[in-house]
């Protein structure tokens, strides 16, 4: 490790090295050198993000913007660059590296504890929208190409059903059945960015609550990080993500679908976080489809854990055999959940848009 470590600009040398966090896609490192200083080190998920370099451009552009634009040095990214003045190293094995300053005094929650750190959460990826808002979308790569494009998801979810592994198709008709009445309206986002009607915006696509570290002392959100999924794409991808998966009141793989819906009151905190954050920078139309993203990012989702339940499992881990399937009712079992409270949610954005 410590060839690696050299190959970066950090202070003073190297003195220890190990494991860091609880991240399930890079391995990171925790790196603390004789000056005192101490960094975080990650070899990037090659098999997940086939495209490192263009992964790296995105990182290095997003993360100069926002020091650029801040003056406190906690609350973004700092990458720290190679000897070479490069944002990523990469060694003889053709491993990706890179390395940032280490955050100080900070949390990471794996889930909300209270409401209050769900609020916090909105507010975070709010305000991350809203400082990124003058960043010219558009220059960002795709690093998982189609990453939120429900429309080719739909088209993978017809290549899984000519697939049909092991003919799970016959156990999963009413699923198939769900998901295929609402092709059409899962292309209502994509339509619309196309269109021109929805902003291209700089989304970060992974909004869960343990992407953001908080102050140790203050609980209040200091920082986003894991930037390897930032791309251009909607407002109303990182809002839904969130709501997906945050103010549902099961786990992810729940079997008794009595225990899972989406909680008005989470949505209600989260919405209110969220718009705070963006301050403004969010377009009538984009509040007005806030439901819609959080409906829509559900479906995708559910369709991916389909589609991969019908493809045999190659995607996601898994830990049991149907695991998947488990994933996408739940998935569905929300959109039908929040599809009868259309209304409530749509009265909720507007009281907190105000
Ligand atoms: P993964 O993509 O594997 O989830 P992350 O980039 O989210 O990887 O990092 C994994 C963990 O490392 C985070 O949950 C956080 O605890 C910690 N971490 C990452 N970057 C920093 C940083 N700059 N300062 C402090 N802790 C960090
Ligand atoms: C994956 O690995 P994790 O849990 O951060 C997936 C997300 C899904 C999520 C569903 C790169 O995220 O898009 O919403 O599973 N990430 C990727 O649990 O595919
Ligand atoms: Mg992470």
């Amino acid at each position: 490790m410590n060839e690696v470590i050299k190959q970066f600009k950090v202070r003073g040398e190297s003195a220890q090295c190990s494991r860091f966090g609880c991240g399930h896609i890079n391995e990171t490192y925790l790196v603390t050198c004789d000056s005192g200083l101490t960094y975080i080190l990650q070899k990037i998920n090659k098999n997940i993000f086939t495209r490192p370099e263009e992964l790296m451009g995105n990182i290095a552009a997003i993360t100069e913007f926002l020091a650029k634009n801040s003056d406190d040095p906690r609350s973004s990214m700092h990458l720290v660059p190679t000897l070479e003045g490069k944002a990523y190293y990469k060694d003889a094995q053709g491993e990706y590296w890179r390395m940032y300053d280490f955050v100080h005094s900070t949390v990471c929650l794996q889930k909300a504890e209270t409401a209050k750190d769900f609020y916090y959460s909105g507010l975070a990826f709010g305000k991350f929208q809203g400082r990124l808002a003058q960043f010219p979308a558009q220059t960002l790569k795709e690093p998982i190409v189609d990453f939120h494009n429900t429309r080719a998801r739909f088209a993978q979810l017809h290549a899984a059903l000519e697939k049909n592994y092991e003919g799970r198709a016959a156990l999963c008709e009413k699923e198939i059945a769900f998901a295929l009445s609402l092709e059409k309206e899962g292309g209502v986002i994509v339509d619309k960015l196309e269109s021109g009607e929805l902003p291209l915006r700089v989304t970060h696509n992974d909004t869960k609550l343990n992407n953001i570290l908080f102050d140790y002392d203050s609980r209040t959100p200091l920082c986003v990080i894991d930037l390897d999924t930032i791309m251009p794409g909607s407002s109303l991808y990182d809002f839904g993500d969130s709501i997906r998966f945050g103010a549902s009141t099961a786990a992810e793989d729940e079997k008794d679908l009595d225990k899972v819906w989406c909680d008005m009151e989470l949505f209600r905190t989260y919405t209110q976080g969220f718009l705070e954050g963006c301050g403004g920078n969010l377009t009538d139309l984009e509040v007005q489809m806030l439901p819609m993203g959080a409906k829509i990012m559900t479906l995708e989702c559910g369709i991916r854990f389909l589609a991969d339940y019908l493809n045999g499992d190659t995607y996601f881990r898994t830990h049991y055999e149907g695991q998947n399937l488990d994933r996408c009712r739940t998935q569905f079992k929300l959109v039908a959940d929040m599809e009868s409270k259309w209304e409530e949610m749509a009265k909720i954005v507007n009281e907190c848009a105000k």
